[in-house]
């Protein structure tokens, strides 16, 4: 591949992280960081572009993007940033950024045990619904949705797709994020506000009361005790339904090194499922030590043909049915709930 050839195929690769990541880019830039160096970093091993030729393309990258818009241009100075970081960190021919001092703590640590399932069911979903957390209790599906304004907590009846409740919450300062039900009460967190709202199964129209959390809300789930929240590091906390005060917390970190951008949870059977933000995979946790212990690898689960272009966007929710053994697995803005048991 020439540099031509690289700077377009750079541009495509772009312009589809600006299309995923348009809703969130206004408030905070976490989002696109993340989504960018993903994506990129994809594409620089898919490409085997030589790290040592980026500073050339990128110069006539961000050229080429002056002439198109503004907030291209910032995505493409957003891009820069990881592919120099990118770059640097090949200079030394590691492609890991785990320090070589904690490298032999991680490599004593089992690799994960494959998780293989079966899909067992696939139902119809609100496209509308920018899923940051699913959870079932008594046969219904309770979903916190985020994208500020439209942030919402739903019922819904997922076999039929029948939204029972609707509650919209967000507005351009609340994003919606993780869910759990926990002794009757539905603890719903948000992003950057640091407020969980607090409802009364019995009646979710209006809050009954909030609570402080001080750091970013990113998954929530519990243990029948105690509440599990991730902030979107690699730590996963522990804290007290009435106060949410922290009462522990753990790393994650798998042989390779610790797992940052712990998303949406689930706690089914005495371990911690996660999804990892942008990837299309789930991680079971051991929660008293933070280790990965599996992986359900879910890998092209939504077919491409499936996927609304600029529309459907990553892999994130999970919850479990306890009745039925099955564990249910969407995205934001996914077409699609799919029902897995695990073999
Ligand atoms: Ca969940």
């Amino acid at each position: 591949m020439d540099l031509q050839e690289f700077i377009l195929a750079l541009s495509r690769r772009l312009h589809s992280v600006k299309g995923a990541g348009k809703n969130v880019i206004r408030k905070n830039y976490t989002y696109i960081r993340l989504r960018g160096k993903a994506n990129l970093l994809d594409f620089i091993q898919e490409t085997n572009f030589s790290p040592s030729n980026l500073v050339a393309a990128l110069s006539a990258m961000i050229s080429y993007f002056c002439f198109l818009n503004v907030t291209m241009l910032k995505i493409a100075v957003v891009a820069t940033t990881f592919l120099l970081s990118f770059s640097a960190c090949n200079s030394n021919d590691s492609s890991d950024p785990v320090d070589d001092t904690l490298q032999s703590e991680y490599s004593s640590i089992p690799p994960p045990v494959n998780l293989t399932y079966t899909i067992t069911a696939q139902y119809s979903k609100d496209t509308g619904a920018f899923t940051q957390g699913i959870e079932v209790n008594n046969g219904k599906l309770y979903e916190s949705t985020g994208d500020y304004e439209n942030s919402s907590l739903r019922i819904t009846d997922w076999k039929t797709g029948k939204i029972e409740k609707l509650i919209r919450m967000g507005t351009d300062k609340i994003f919606g994020e993780g869910i759990t039900i926990l002794n009757n009460k539905i603890y719903q967190l948000t992003w950057l506000s640091n407020i969980v709202y607090v409802y009364d199964l019995s009646n979710v129209d209006k809050p009954a009361q909030t609570l402080k959390w001080t750091r970013e809300g990113w998954g929530l789930t519990n243990n029948g005790k105690e509440l599990i929240i991730s902030d979107g590091t690699n730590t996963v906390y522990f804290a007290d339904p009435s106060s949410l005060n922290v009462i522990r917390s753990i790393k994650v970190a798998s042989y390779k090194g610790p797992i940052t951008a712990i998303n949406e949870l689930e706690y089914i059977n005495g371990f911690i499922y996660a999804n990892v933000y942008l990837q299309n995979y789930v991680i079971k946790i051991d929660p008293a030590t933070g280790h990965v212990v599996g992986v359900i690898v879910l890998e092209n689960l939504l077919q491409q043909s499936e996927k609304i272009p600029g529309r459907t966007d990553v892999l994130n929710g999970i919850a479990y049915d306890s009745t039925s053994g099955s564990i249910l697995i969407t995205g934001k803005r996914w077409p699609k709930i799919f029902e897995l048991k695990l073999n």
